[in-house]
Parts: C-alpha cells; sequence; structure tokens
C-alpha cells in the first residue's frame, strides 16, 4: 500500500519522472523534461570528445565494454552520434545532456561537469548495464529528454575509517566508483589512529612494522560487561605504491582523495612505533580498545620534525590541495604535567594548554601551506584561535561550522546528528552493534548545511558536506556497505541537488527512487540496508 501511494505521489508531484521503473536518478537532477520517445545504445553508436572530456569519454566506453560488451566506435565531431561538445556558459561541474531521437549531446564547461553527466547517463540504463562481462553484446533504449544540471555544494564528501578496522586497497576502489556513481567528489581516507597506522612512510618503516598491527581487539559495546577480547592479531596498510593505484583509480572517477594524518591526539600507534614522539617516553602498545587516549604527541622539536617528515612523505602521493591534519579529541593531561610543554607554554606566550594545541596545528599548516597545500581540521581546532588558513570540519554539531564561517574561515559540515553512519540507522533490535546515536535515512535526507544562524555573505564558506564512516564496530565490507546505502544516496542528493525545501513531499519522492535504484545497487554487487525509510530521528 505504501508503495503504491508512494508512486501516485511521485507521478504526481513530478510527472517528468513517470518511467519510474526505467528513470530513478540520484542524485535528482536540478531540472529533466521527458520527451516522447526513445534513443537506442548499440555498438553502431559513434563517439566524439574533446581532449578535455576525456576522463567522461573514457569512462563511457569503460562502462559499456564491462556491461554491455562493446564500445562507441569514436569518429569526427560531424558525423558522431553522441558528443561532447565544450560549453563555457555552464557552471562549474553542470552540464545538459540532450538525448533526442538522433543524437545524444553533451554540453559542460569543465572536465567533471562532462564526467557527471555520463553517470547521469548511466542511470539512465537499465541496472543490468552495471552488471560485468554479459555473454552477448547488448542494446539499450533510453527516454528522450533535456537534463540541466549542476551541483548545490562544491563539496560532497564520504569518508571512511580504515585505522580502526583495516580494509583493502580493492575494497577501497570500489568504495570511491559508488561515490563517482552518485556525483561525489571527495574521499576522506583516515589512515591513522591509535588503534593502527595504515600508511607507509619511508623513514619511519616502524609505523607500519608495528604500528599497523595491534595484539587483539575489544568486541562489544563501550559499556558490555563483561567486555570481550577476539584474541587475534590484527592490522594491514597500505603500501605507498598501492596509495598511488588508489588515487590513479581515484582521478578516473572524479574523485579528490583528502588523507588524514591524525594529530596532536589519536596517535597511540604512531607512539607505540615510536615511544620519543609520546610526552612519557614510555612503551605503549598499538591501542585495542575504542575511545580517547591520553597519549598523544608531545610538541617537542623531533615530533615536528618527525611529522614533516611523514607529511612530506604523504604530500606527493595525493594531488589534492587538502590535507587533514586531525585536531580531534587530544586530552591535555600529559601536556599539563610536561615541563617542557609548560615551559613552551611560557616562553611562546600561550594561555594554556589550549592555546599550545592552536600552536601545534599552526606549525602544522606553516608547513603545509609552504609545500602548497591547504590544511583541513575537525572542529577542536577552533578551541585556542583558528590556524589563518585552515578549513574546519564541524562534526560536534554545527556550531564550530557556523563560528569559523563568521571567521571568514572554508567549512564542510558533518555534524553527528545528520552525517555519522556509523549512528543506528534502524531501531530494530537486530540492527549489527553500532555506536550510539541514531541516524535514520530521512533524518539524514532533511539535513541543511547552511544554518539558519550565518546571512548570505557568510553561508558561501559552506563549502559543502560530507558523511563519515568510522569503523570500530564495523568489522568487514558487507557491514560498511550496509552503514553507508542507502544514507549515502540521501547524502548525495542533499549536497548535488540542495537540501530539501518541502521534506513531505521530497522525501517519498526520494524513496521512490531509493527502491528504484536498489536493482542498480544488486547489480553492482553492493550490499545495502532495505528497511525502515519512515523513520523520523
Ligand atoms: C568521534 S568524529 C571521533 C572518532 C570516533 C567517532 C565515533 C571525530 C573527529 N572523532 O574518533 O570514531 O567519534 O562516532
Amino acid at each position: 500500500m505504501r508503495k503504491i501511494l508512494f508512486l501516485f505521489i511521485f507521478v504526481m508531484s513530478a510527472g517528468m519522472f513517470s518511467q519510474s521503473d526505467q528513470i530513478a536518478l540520484i542524485p535528482k537532477p536540478q531540472s529533466l523534461e521527458l520527451k516522447k520517445g526513445t534513443f537506442k545504445i548499440d555498438e553502431n553508436i559513434t563517439l566524439y570528445f574533446e581532449p578535455e572530456f576525456e576522463i567522461a569519454g573514457n569512462f563511457l566506453n569503460d562502462f559499456l565494454q564491462n556491461g554491455a560488451g562493446f564500445q562507441l566506435k569514436k569518429t569526427s565531431e560531424k558525423e558522431a552520434d553522441l558528443i561532447f561538445k565544450k560549453d563555457v556558459s555552464q557552471p562549474s561541474e553542470g552540464y545538459i545532456l540532450v538525448i533526442s531521437n538522433s543524437k545524444i549531446t553533451i554540453k559542460a564547461s569543465d572536465a567533471s561537469g562532462a564526467f557527471y553527466a555520463v553517470q547521469t547517463l548511466r542511470q539512465l540504463l537499465p541496472p543490468q548495464a552495471e552488471a560485468k562481462n554479459p555473454t552477448k553484446k547488448q542494446s539499450f533504449s533510453i527516454p528522450q529528454l533535456t537534463i540541466t544540471d549542476y551541483p548545490k555544494f562544491q563539496y560532497r564528501g564520504m569518508h571512511l575509517d580504515c585505522a580502526r578496522h583495516f580494509f583493502d586497497k580493492e575494497f577501497v576502489k570500489k568504495y570511491i566508483a559508488n561515490l563517482a556513481l552518485l556525483k561525489m567528489n571527495y574521499f576522506h581516507w583516515h589512515l591513522t589512529d591509535d588503534q593502527g597506522w595504515r600508511i607507509e612512510i619511508k623513514k619511519y618503516p616502524e609505523l607500519t612494522s608495528k604500528g599497523a598491527f595491534r595484539e587483539e581487539t575489544l568486541i562489544g559495546h563501550y559499556n558490555d560487561t563483561p567486555q570481550k577480547f577476539d584474541g587475534k592479531r590484527y592490522g594491514g596498510f597500505y603500501t605507498q605504491e598501492d596509495i598511488k593505484e588508489v588515487v590513479a583509480f581515484a582521478a578516473k572517477h572524479n574523485v579528490t582523495i583528502i588523507p588524514e594524518i591524525e594529530m596532536p591526539g589519536h596517535a597511540q600507534a604512531a607512539i607505540s612505533a615510536y615511544p620519543e614522539l609520546g610526552c612519557t617516553g614510555t612503551q605503549i602498545p598499538v591501542a585495542t580498545t575504542w575511545g580517547v587516549f591520553e597519549d598523544i604527541f608531545c610538541p617537542k622539536e623531533e615530533t615536528f620534525t618527525f611529522l614533516e617528515n611523514v607529511l612530506s612523505d604523504v604530500i606527493p602521493l595525493f594531488p589534492s590541495e587538502y590535507i587533514h591534519i586531525g585536531g580531534d579529541e587530544a586530552p591535555k593531561l600529559q601536556w599539563k604535567n610536561c615541563a617542557h610543554c609548560q615551559k613552551l607554554i611560557k616562553d611562546k606566550n600561550l594561555k594554556d594548554e589550549h592555546g599550545l594545541q592552536s600552536y601545534f596545528i599552526q606549525r602544522i599548516e606553516k608547513f603545509v601551506n609552504s609545500k602548497g597545500k591547504k590544511i583541513i581540521g575537525w572542529d577542536e581546532i577552533l578551541e585556542g584561535g583558528l590556524a589563518p588558513n585552515a578549513t574546519v570540519m564541524s562534526w560536534r554539531g554545527m556550531q564550530g561550522g557556523i563560528d569559523a564561517a563568521k571567521e571568514k574561515h572554508d567549512v564542510i559540515m558533518t555534524p553527528t546528528s545528520h552525517s555519522y553512519f556509523d549512528y543506528y540507522q534502524s531501531d530494530n533490535p537486530d540492527e549489527p552493534l553500532a555506536i550510539g546515536g541514531f541516524v535514520p535515512l530521512k533524518k539524514v535526507y532533511s539535513f541543511n548545511p547552511i544554518p539558519k544562524e550565518l546571512n548570505a555573505e557568510e553561508s558561501k564558506y559552506i563549502l559543502g558536506a560530507q558523511a563519515n564512516l568510522w569503523t570500530e564496530y564495523i568489522q568487514n565490507e558487507k557491514q560498511v556497505e550496509y552503514m553507508v546505502f542507502p544514507r549515502i544516496l540521501a547524502m548525495s542528493e542533499v549536497t548535488w541537488s540542495g537540501p530539501s525545501e518541502n521534506l513531505e513531499k521530497d522525501y517519498p519522492d526520494f524513496v521512490t527512487r531509493v527502491e528504484a535504484f536498489m536493482p542498480r545497487l544488486d547489480s553492482l554487487n553492493i550490499n545495502y540496508a532495505n528497511h525502515l525509510y519512515e523513520l523520523e530521528g
């Protein structure tokens, strides 16, 4: 009944989508005008693209090769049936896709726009086109239409914590490919934490030989009694060759990878490998439980040298203009008890340990800026004074982002309330164990990254939003996907199409498209949660 009602509302409110079985575009384009008739894509269709649109053109041909068993033959602009045309009047990352009875024309002003036109074209093909290696050549009929589209936000991100649990490079590539399908453009790769250091650093081999492995893992809730350990040595890391491979893969998917190297907190794995980086100098193990730990980097010269050497190794691996330096959850007890830290506070005329953290981050920022890159930090970097060029990721709610925007700093919104996909998505008692919060699909869909506290001028500093997947309780790939899908579909629509202005109307329409999208997720072999869309959260 619910389904019929949704379909009814859907057809009434968006006549353009009346072929809902076929058209389930996510994120929803800014405008879509459906025409009568279809266009047949088969091996006789020819292709033209300018060199600037090579990534998009190649993606389309690789996609068709895999899913339909043929490629489009390249020909001249005049003769081609499917052409990519440069059109400087299109907005950044935007495109126009026109499918007529005889031609497909894609117009874009930049490579991203052309790439996203291809993702839309891909979603117009039936889900079977996503399945790999057909036994015989396929052909597909797609509707004639005109789509005019562009993103509301320039930053549309998804995060994955590969430190608490390790996911191999093949899975990370699949994760990135799925972002591309949804027109998301940033992958925030959480590479270091208390429970594991996951990126090879040539100068410091013990970061990975020791710091990438822990003796055993806590299973069960923070408050479970008795707590249990699984008794298994656990770990893994990415070599620099692995990283290069993933970065190259991301580039072909128009995704920028932002690496995160955590400091000064969440550093226990690094300190376990090199105890001199801590304030106590004692040998500690890689953490085996979850939470926030007292052992953090000590603001000594040798620590700064270490971090600068690490960053010098990391920066050339990633084309991203941003490097994420963490900055969250750094307890200050050890800095309170460390004579060197107290002397530094006095010498540099700092207010207290928060001032010292600000000094720490600013020093790192200077170094990162000197390499031509910008830092992003979690909202704790506001405490004690922001580093001059830092972008703030607001996670403990929206307030950090509001404060940063008022100080004219760029902001990425990632509040726990709407974008923590490690939180429960349903109230079903059979849900797999998760961290305590509750973020159902509708809650994600209701997200507006622009807080009402900001005026139009200040709102410009909100670059966009990101969902985070922390993996304390997420032990395998299937569970990663279960937590991410379908909630990421909502985040993609919020950040690309824009926040809903009429939830009661838009949400049922979205859910109908989510349901129609599921066969595509099946074809892509993605595990997803397919229940309880009504929860308000
Ligand atoms: C807080 S979000 C953290 C992470 C945890 C997460 C669990 C942030 C900057 N820090 O270290 O994994 O909560 O939800």
